[in-house]
Formats: structure tokens, C-alpha cells, sequence
């Protein structure tokens, strides 16, 4: 069998190491069904194939989060621990102020981190709030670091004034296919989701988006989710794949069910073929994932992490855990910037 089977939606083709556009096309979930359904060596090989030529292959970038604003939240997103409407046990805190946020992003960059990503517990900012959020990005980004933030949905103007602070990114995930959507959240639409992209793409912000596995989805609602932000035109510059972090007495716990390391290895690769150009984050759910499973991503495509203890509530992998694992794959720190194609 020759790789690989397909060719890319633009007809160049990219996996085969003659070219590599990097244009958004239009990805079908046929075609991310026989990317999935390869032998996994030639699915591993062909997505690590396209990983070299558009990234440096033992580089990661780093990111710190902090949660400047936890729960409460009016949305019923039925995986989250900061949906005031489960009994999670989280509590409800008002935004930090500017001077701790500043601290906690300095102490970002001196553990290693290049980027900041605030998020808030909010179905949108407030105007009061998005202009305390503005301050922040703006001081972090005196510090040197690249700038994220999370707060829910956005108008174009919002976005706006969010750029002219100095954000980089705007994190806005579709959290999963547009079929089981329905299933996990009520209060906002997937279409809801996208005009916000769309409004931060506008304002002139790169995107984070991606989304959770491992809500009681099917293979084909995974597949299905992969396609739409391969779809996104252009594709968004940071995709982070959540595993979904266990959290008790929200909906998903009854249902939930985590892939396995082979799996998500495979979810990783064909991320990495349909959007050659995007950075995939391994997100929330790495401390459920040995060194091995982490190791067989990075091959597969897997390229950027969240450092820390803590993500915004639930867990995260060890730093001690990713020094060590770092040492041993030889890995480095992807410097600030290079998020996109080193070749484009
Ligand atoms: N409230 C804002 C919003 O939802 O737009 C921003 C923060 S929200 C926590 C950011 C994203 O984190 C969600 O869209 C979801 O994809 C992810 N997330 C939340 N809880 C998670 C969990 N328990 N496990 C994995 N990912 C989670
Ligand atoms: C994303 O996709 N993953 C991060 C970031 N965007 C904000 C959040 C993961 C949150 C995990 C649940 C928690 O810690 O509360
Ligand atoms: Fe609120 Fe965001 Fe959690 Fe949904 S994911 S409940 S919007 S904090």
C-alpha cells in the first residue's frame, strides 16, 4: 500500500513531501476516516513526514494558563467544574487584580513559558471587565511573553480592544462535533462559537481552538470535530486536544470515556495532516498519559503544552514530570513566535 491514500482538499499533494501550501481546504469526514483508518505505523509515519517539513520536530512550545476569574459561570457546559450550575465544589472568586496576574505571568516565564493565557469563567466579558482584561494583557505583554485569553464569547468589537492591548491569541474552542454538540451544551450554539472566531480572526487575533475527547463521543464526532477546524479558513494557528479532565458532579462524568494511548495517537496524526500548519497543543488530560503515550504524540505531531500543576481548576501533568521527559526525548522550548510554519 503506498502513502498515502489521499491527496489534501487543495489537490497539492502535501503528505507525499511535494508540496505543502498550507491553504485551508475543504476536508471531508471520508477523508478523515481513511486517514484514521490506515495501518497506524503508515499513519504515524505519513503525519510525522508532514510534522518535519513544517515544524522543527523536537520543538514545543510552551504555555502557562491561570485562571483570573473561576467559576460561577452561567453556562452549562456539562464537562466543566465552573459551571455554577453543578455541584463541583469550586469556588466562585471575583477577577484578580493586575499586580497578581503581572506576578504569576513573571513567574511564567521564569519556569520556561513563552506564552500567557488567562481565561475567566464568563459566558462574555462585562465592559468593565474587558477593560481590566485589556490591562492585563497589556502588562504581560511589557514582560515578553506572547498573550492568550479565554473569556467566553466576543464581539468584533471586544476583539478589537483586545488586539490593540496586545493579544496574540484568542482561545475559543468548538469543544466538539457539530453532532453531539447538543448533548453537552444548552446555552450557547456551535454557531454562537464560530461568529466569535470569526470576530477575533477579523479584529486580527491568531486562533487557539480545538477541543475535548473523551466526552462519550464516537470515533466519527472525534473525526467529525477535526474536520470542522480543519475547515476553519484559515485553519486555526493553535489547536489544543483536551482530554476531558475528570471533574465529579458535572453530566459528562456518567458518560465520559478517555481513548487510549493508540487512539489519541491516531486523533494527533490525522490533526497533523489535515492542518500541516497548525500548532497542536496535548492540553488538559496529559497527566492521565505515561511518557510513552506523550512520546508517541510529539511523533505524531503533537507540538505545544500547558506547564504547571494546575491548568485553570483540574490538574496537569508534574513539572518535574516534563523536565524529566524533556531530558529524555531531547526536546527544547519552541522560541516565541515560531508557532507558525518555519517554511512559509
Ligand atoms: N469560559 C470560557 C469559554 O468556555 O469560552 C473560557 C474558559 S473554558 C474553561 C475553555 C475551554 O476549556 C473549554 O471550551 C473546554 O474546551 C476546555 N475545558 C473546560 N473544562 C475542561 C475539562 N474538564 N477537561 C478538558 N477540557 C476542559
Ligand atoms: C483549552 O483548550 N484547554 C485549556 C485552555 N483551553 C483554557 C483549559 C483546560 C481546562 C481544563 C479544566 C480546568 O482546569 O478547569
Ligand atoms: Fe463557563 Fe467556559 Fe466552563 Fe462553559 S467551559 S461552563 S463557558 S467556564
Amino acid at each position: 500500500m503506498e502513502w498515502p491514500m489521499l491527496e489534501t482538499p487543495t489537490g497539492e499533494a502535501e503528505a507525499t513531501g511535494q508540496a505543502g501550501t498550507g491553504q485551508a481546504g475543504f476536508w471531508t469526514l471520508q477523508q478523515a476516516q481513511a486517514l484514521h483508518g490506515l495501518p497506524f505505523n503508515d499513519l504515524i509515519h505519513g503525519a510525522h513526514a508532514v510534522h518535519r517539513r513544517h515544524f522543527d520536530p523536537n520543538a514545543i512550545q510552551l504555555s502557562r494558563l491561570l485562571s483570573i476569574k473561576t467559576g460561577g459561570c452561567p453556562e452549562d457546559c456539562g464537562y466543566c467544574s465552573q459551571s455554577a450550575r453543578y455541584d463541583t465544589g469550586v469556588k466562585a472568586t471575583r477577577l484578580m487584580a493586575l499586580e497578581e496576574v503581572v506576578a504569576a505571568a513573571r513567574r511564567a516565564k521564569a519556569e520556561g513559558a513563552t506564552r500567557f493565557c488567562m481565561g475567566a469563567a464568563w459566558r462574555s466579558p462585562k465592559p468593565r471587565d474587558l477593560a481590566r482584561v485589556a490591562a492585563m494583557v497589556e502588562a504581560v505583554k511589557a514582560l515578553g511573553l506572547e498573550t492568550c485569553a479565554t473569556l467566553g464569547m466576543l464581539t468584533g468589537e471586544e476583539a478589537g480592544a483586545l488586539r490593540a492591548a496586545g493579544l496574540d491569541y484568542y482561545n475559543h474552542n468548538v469543544d466538539t462535533s457539530p453532532g453531539f454538540y447538543g448533548e453537552i451544551i444548552s446555552t450557547r450554539t456551535l454557531e454562537d462559537r464560530l461568529a466569535t472566531l470569526a470576530n477575533a480572526r477579523e479584529a486580527g487575533l491568531k486562533l487557539c481552538c480545538g477541543g475535548i475527547v473523551g466526552l462519550g463521543e464516537t470515533l466519527d464526532d472525534r473525526l467529525a470535530m477535526l474536520v470542522l477546524l480543519a475547515n476553519l479558513d484559515p485553519a486555526p494557528e493553535s489547536v489544543p486536544l483536551n482530554l476531558w479532565n475528570e471533574v465529579a458532579g458535572v453530566p459528562v462524568a456518567a458518560r465520559a470515556e478517555r481513548p487510549d494511548a493508540i487512539a489519541f495517537a491516531r486523533l494527533v496524526a490525522v490533526a497533523r495532516i489535515m492542518m500541516p500548519q497548525s500548532v497542536l497543543r496535548l492540553s488538559a488530560g496529559r497527566q492521565y498519559m505515561s511518557d510513552e503515550a506523550q512520546a508517541l504524540c510529539f511523533f505524531a505531531g503533537a507540538n505545544s503544552l500547558f506547564l504547571g500543576e494546575t491548568l485553570l481548576t483540574t490538574r496537569n501533568a508534574s513539572e518535574e514530570r516534563d523536565a524529566a521527559l524533556f531530558a529524555r526525548l531531547g526536546l527544547t522550548a519552541m522560541p516565541a513566535g515560531e508557532g507558525v510554519d518555519a517554511d512559509a
